[in-house]
């Protein structure tokens, strides 16, 4: 942890630094329209928890736009942002990450992807919310299209009979899927003094079934290697990422990871990234599914319903293995 004397930056000591990590080029790479995309993702899942997907059909305008309008946000005065915040937990946060006292370099808005909850929140917009919310609702439309794609050629590739078992959760009216616009501004003097590199987001595993990241082209994001590395992504921003969130551990009986990842800020570039969070309804309950649970291994996790493990995720803090309190112990 980085402790500073100066006064200015007081407000940011207990925000931590790593070290630099090289760029790695093998993260697997999924064409979605490549016939062979489902054995690849099911590779890539058991592997890494964690793929790039190209060739996704969103048109990156989509992309561009709301990017825009971010920018515009973020670029606000502080006074002007801080109406949008604090995050209950959707809206407007700064540095402040959750409830529990994790911190950050960044800031962000937090929305639910309802379109009712959406609103409410969009209304911090004063200048045109109907602008920015119509943006975010044409992005979200065709990155859960594709979304929808991704989980039913899991479902085939793990040859489950209905390959809606997991997409249908976030078709459902009812899910609870949100949508994250994270703004990690450049940050030099501050790089100079620790001599390492700040955490804009401090490592973790996300909740949800899955998680979708499209972000510019600034570098920052570093998934965590079975082998207990930390290697950093290269960024690119016509592609999406594509994350195993812990529900989907789950549902797999862990034969898929849910990826351990966490973000550096750049200390010269801004680094802008959205992500949609994929997430059941709250009153689903959770289980492996039974053609996946290897005949005598039995289920690996307590069940549980998302309302339940969402409630559980928000007494926690960032870096807790949240699936430990979900995990069967022997006998159990
Ligand atoms: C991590 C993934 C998503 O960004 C998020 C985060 C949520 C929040 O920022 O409000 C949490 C975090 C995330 C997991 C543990 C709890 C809840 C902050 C935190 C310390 C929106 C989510 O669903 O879980």
């Amino acid at each position: 942890m980085v402790v500073l004397s100066q006064p200015a930056l007081q407000p940011f000591s207990v925000i931590k630094t790593c070290k630099p990590v090289g760029l790695f080029s093998e993260i697997p790479v999924i064409d979605l329209t490549d016939p062979h995309a489902k054995t690849l993702i099911i590779k890539a899942c058991e592997e890494f928890g964690f793929f790039k997907l190209v060739n996704h059909g969103v048109p990156m305008e989509l992309m561009t736009k709301l990017e825009g309008l971010a920018n515009s946000f973020f670029n606000l005065p502080q006074p002007e942002k801080d109406k949008a915040g604090p995050p209950d937990p959707y809206g407007y946060g700064n540095k402040k990450i959750g409830p529990n006292g994790d911190v950050g370099w960044v800031e962000y808005l937090l929305l639910h992807t309802n379109p009712q909850i959406l609103s409410q929140k969009t209304s911090i917009f004063q200048e045109n919310p109907q602008i920015f919310r119509s943006a975010v609702e044409d992005y979200l439309l065709g990155v859960k299209r594709m979304t929808f794609e991704v989980l039913e050629l899991m479902a085939d590739g793990l040859e489950i009979e209905s390959r809606n078992v997991f997409s249908r959760l976030l078709r459902d009216d009812e899910s609870d899927s949100c949508f994250r616009l994270n703004h990690y501004p450049p940050c030099p003097e501050l790089q100079a003094l620790t001599g390492g590199n700040l955490i804009g987001f401090g490592e973790h595993t996300d909740p949800q079934i899955i998680s979708v990241l499209r972000s510019n082209n600034t570098t920052g994001l570093q998934i965590y290697l079975k082998e207990g590395t930390w290697v950093s992504v290269p960024p690119d921003q016509t592609s999406f990422f594509i994350n195993v969130g812990d529900i989907l551990q789950v549902m797999t009986n862990g034969r898929f990871t849910s990826v351990k990842h966490r973000v550096l800020a750049d200390p010269l570039k801004s680094r802008m990234s959205m992500i949609f969070f994929g997430g059941p309804p709250l009153s689903e309950k959770i289980a492996p599914l039974p053609s996946l649970m290897a005949e005598r291994e039995g289920s690996l996790y307590k069940e549980f319903t998302w309302f339940e493990y969402k409630s559980s995720a928000y007494t926690s803090r960032l870096a807790d293995h949240r699936l430990g309190l979900f995990e069967k112990t022997a006998g159990q």
